[in-house]
């Protein structure tokens, strides 16, 4: 088989081919008011899957990209979080587990600020939200300016931010915390199992698993995790989504979703240049960030940045995807962005099949090329990496992740992940962040 290197470049009709089956996904995936990620295994609004979406739909409606996240932002607590989903009233509630009566939001997030409708859940996901309002203005500001987009969308983000930083403080480091496995969205990544093993499980009859019955259980978490995920988030709800009353037996700083904080920060300072104010105090909070990002999470033995567990205040001892996403970062030190790079080059992150990156290291003891979030190299990690490698101005590298992702999308009919030693397709097909980013990148 010829090298990676050495496949063509996609020609004008293949990209048109490409441009046309992403289009095609977007469209299916759309239900009127938001993109579902996949019609079968996600059926509902994902947050941190809506912004990427939003970023690939800008390059078909910038008005359905505004819709999209409008519907998001529909679904935001008085104190500020955005919630990991919102759900879509017309489906059963066997849909997807956890449905909307387990988590409660309108009852048991009454105090926090939940919405009387629509239903949510009442964890968050990674704040790459303001970089998508920002790229989607970017993309036709008349119809922006028209709509009002911008002037609704950024009080919004901002109090988003604040939630994040200020309830979420739970280190007292200046960092966001999550506490649960979804939150990061990186959700069975080994960088948990340490954490997770102060969790009990919940009562494994005391819930059905929706997600089996579209999903190859070779390629979802373990009955033992998903009982763990069920207990923190009951537990959660239990004490009513409240920050400082819940008494959180997980609670990690994880570099991927600060990262996108700290970029999104910088979205929110070129927003509020666009709508007359000064940017000064969000450029200022984006490099105080950056500052405490480095402190907290960079391990300059490995050469990239850990997730730090906060009941142990250690780093987690893992070499994970998460790790690598700060190259997103636009102000970090000479330094910190040569071994990242170096990293992302070398032993640990290398893919026999795919030019993606791995969400897990290839050699760690918990590799698993099928396991989501083990192993298997995702499109929305690429897609961010790439954004930090042009950031860096590493171009090559940057140009030969593009070219692999598109390649990977198309083969994979727009797979939710790729195995990293076979390059085949996993986990969803028609996957909407997927087919999303294939249009952004096909734009760059
Ligand atoms: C739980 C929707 C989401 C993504 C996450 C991914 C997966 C859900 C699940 O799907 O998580 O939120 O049921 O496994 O891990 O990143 O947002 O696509």
């Amino acid at each position: 088989m010829r090298g990676l290197l050495d496949r063509p470049a996609p020609t004008a009709s293949a990209a048109l081919t490409l441009r046309r089956g992403a289009a095609r996904v977007l469209l299916d995936n759309w239900t009127g008011t938001s993109t579902v990620p996949s019609r079968t295994l996600y059926p509902h609004q994902w947050s941190w899957d809506s912004a990427f979406i939003a970023i690939g739909l800008r390059h078909l409606s910038a008005r359905r990209a505004q819709r999209e996240l409008e519907s998001l932002l529909a679904g935001q607590w008085a104190d500020g979080r955005l919630p990991h989903i919102v759900f879509n009233p017309a489906l059963p509630p066997d849909a997807y587990f956890p449905s909307p009566d387990f988590w409660q939001s309108s009852r048991a997030g009454r105090t926090a600020g939940a919405p009387s409708t629509p239903e949510t859940s009442g964890i968050v996901q990674p704040p790459v939200h303001a970089l998508a309002a920002w790229l989607v203005h970017r993309a036709d500001p008349a119809e922006s300016r028209r709509r009002g987009f911008l002037a609704r969308a950024y009080p919004r983000l901002v109090a988003w931010h604040d939630y994040l930083l200020t309830r979420r403080d739970l280190g007292g480091g200046g960092l966001a915390a999550v506490v649960h496995p979804w939150e990061p969205g990186m959700d069975n990544s080994p960088c948990w199992d340490g954490p997770l093993q102060r969790v009990d499980p919940a009562a494994p009859d005391a819930y059905h698993r929706a997600d089996l019955n579209h999903g190859n259980p070779a390629d979802r978490p373990t009955d033992l995790d998903y009982g763990r995920y069920v207990r923190l988030a009951a537990d959660y709800r239990d004490a009513e989504y409240d920050d400082h009353a819940a008494r959180h037996r997980f609670a990690v700083e994880d570099p991927c979703f600060n990262a996108l904080l700290i970029v999104s920060e910088s979205a929110l300072a070129d927003m509020a240049g666009e709508l007359g104010r000064s940017g000064a105090p969000h450029t200022a909070r984006a490099a105080e960030l950056t500052r405490r990002l480095v402190s907290r999470l960079w391990d300059d033995t490995s050469g990239l940045f850990r997730v730090r567990d906060l009941a142990t205040d250690a780093l987690v001892d893992e070499r994970s995807v998460t790790g690598l996403v700060p190259l997103a970062v636009p102000h970090l030190s000479r330094d910190v962005v040569k071994r990242l790079h170096e990293t992302l080059d070398g032993p640990h992150f290398k893919a026999p099949a795919t030019q993606l990156i791995p969400s897990y290291d290839v050699t760690g003891h918990a590799f698993d090329r099928h396991r989501y979030w083990r192993g298997p190299a995702w499109f929305n990690t690429a897609w961010l990496i790439h954004r930090g490698l042009r950031t860096h101005g590493l171009t090559a590298q940057a140009e030969r992740l593009r070219q692999g992702f598109l390649a990977e999308a198309g083969r994979s009919d727009f797979a939710e992940y790729v195995d990293p030693v076979t390059g085949g397709g996993r986990g969803a097909r028609r996957f909407s962040w997927t087919a999303a980013l294939t249009l952004d990148l096909l734009s760059a």
